[in-house]
């Protein structure tokens, strides 16, 4: 496979200009509701973004929510952003390349969630131009990655003990479980307990703590987890440097990792020991990458996380989670764990490991009828006139 050095490239001859964007709305119920600190979600509504070029088309998945509880930005807001602003700033556009767009849309601040759908559909179609997989271009190292599942908080300690024996018995590698204040010292030793020392245990908290809870937050020392995400809100550097002072729990921010300079102050803090990169939230895989640079530049591990995508949006996490400083297992699960119809072929547990997609681009395809039965609106954004002109 190319070395990380040499990634980042496909021969400019193949690249094919932007023609429009097809905004594209689904919704999938979840197989069962996902509770987190910020709230409860029984479907999964997402935009779907697909990249019409003069040569292919490729797809992009929006991670933001329905609403604006894990993130200021949803979904409603973000094709906001995307037909107002980021599709216009295209249009001046003469190349269907990832750089060329993130340049062309630079000036728009904020919104990564929309520009990481948006850069994301135009790097499948440019990478299929090239006949490249995704996993190739970011520098991938692994064909196959540790599959690792993130388990909501339950009306019972039981409940939870029947939920996690059955992920184990799919094969998850790792166990991550929500926490908010009341569900985190009893769920945590009574998982331990059940399943023993050498399962891998971590904990994510969105956010959900203040500083005032450190000594209630050592508790969970004892149980060896391999970390805490995201004990405190996300501005909260200093509180999370403080708070790793006083844990034996290692930190892992995701909330607050918002760019590859983030990450750097973070690290650089002692805010995190261990960083979660979703590609979604830092704005696409161009940024994502930086920040596993970054990680890797100064020995800290990193993982990808989830946002409860379909196959268009895991296919590419894989790719991500094939690099060499990912080296704890992710949140990439099976299509199982969250929908009974993907809208891809179900991305599927072997072994404990999911095999990185060798197909050019994001290496999957919509399936025409789950796509359709799970669409709930359309949208097409030409990207019109101002194509062509000076702009
Ligand atoms: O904090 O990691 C999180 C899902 C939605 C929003 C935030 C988070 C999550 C998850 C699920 O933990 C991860 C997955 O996609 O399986
Ligand atoms: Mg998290």
């Amino acid at each position: 496979m190319t070395k990380p050095s040499e990634a980042g490239e496909t021969p400019a001859r193949s690249i094919g200009r932007p023609v429009g964007f097809e905004l594209r709305r689904v919704s999938l119920p979840l197989v069962r509701p996902f509770r987190t600190s910020l709230g409860t979600e029984a479907d999964r509504d997402a935009l779907l973004v697909k990249a019409v070029t003069t040569d292919v088309a490729g797809w992009g998945e929006c991670v933001a929510m329905a609403e604006p509880l894990y993130s200021a930005e949803y979904l409603d807001g973000c094709a906001d952003v995307i037909r107002h602003f980021l599709v216009p700033a295209i249009a001046a556009c003469s190349a269907a390349s990832a750089t060329a767009v993130a340049e062309a849309y630079r000036h728009v601040r904020g919104h990564p969630m929309a520009k990481a759908a948006v850069e994301t559909a135009v790097l499948d179609a440019q990478l299929r131009a090239a006949g490249m997989s995704l996993a190739t271009f970011l520098g991938g190292t692994r064909e196959r990655v540790d599959t690792g599942v993130s388990v909501g908080i339950m009306d019972a300690v039981g409940e939870l003990l029947d939920v996690v024996a059955g992920y184990l018995d799919d094969g998850y590698r790792r166990i991550k479980l929500k926490i908010e204040p009341g569900w985190d010292v009893e769920p945590v030793r009574a998982v331990r307990e059940r399943f023993g020392d050498d399962l891998l245990l971590q904990v994510d908290a969105n956010g959900a703590y203040t500083p005032a809870d450190a000594s209630h937050l050592a508790r969970l020392g004892p149980f060896d987890l391999l970390m805490i995400e995201q004990p405190l809100p996300e501005d909260d550097l200093t509180g999370h440097a403080a708070l790793a002072a006083r844990l034996r729990t290692p930190i892992c921010l995701d909330e607050s990792i918002t760019s590859a300079r983030s990450a750097a102050v973070a690290i650089t803090m002692g805010a995190t020991a261990v960083v979660n990169i979703k590609p979604g939230r830092v704005g696409g895989y161009l940024e994502a990458r930086r920040i596993h640079d970054v990680c890797a530049a100064h020995g800290v591990p990193c993982w990808i996380g989830g946002m409860l995508e379909t196959g268009l949006g895991r296919a590419p996490n894989l790719a991500l989670a094939a690099l060499p400083n990912c080296t704890l297992p992710g949140d990439i699960s099976a299509s199982s764990r969250y929908f009974r119809r993907d809208i891809t072929e179900p991305f599927e547990i072997d072994n404990g490991q999911m095999a990185v997609p060798v197909g050019p681009g994001i290496g999957v395809d919509p399936d025409p009828d789950a796509l359709a039965s799970a669409t709930v609106s359309t949208e097409w954004i030409p990207c019109g006139s101002r194509f062509g002109t000076a702009g």
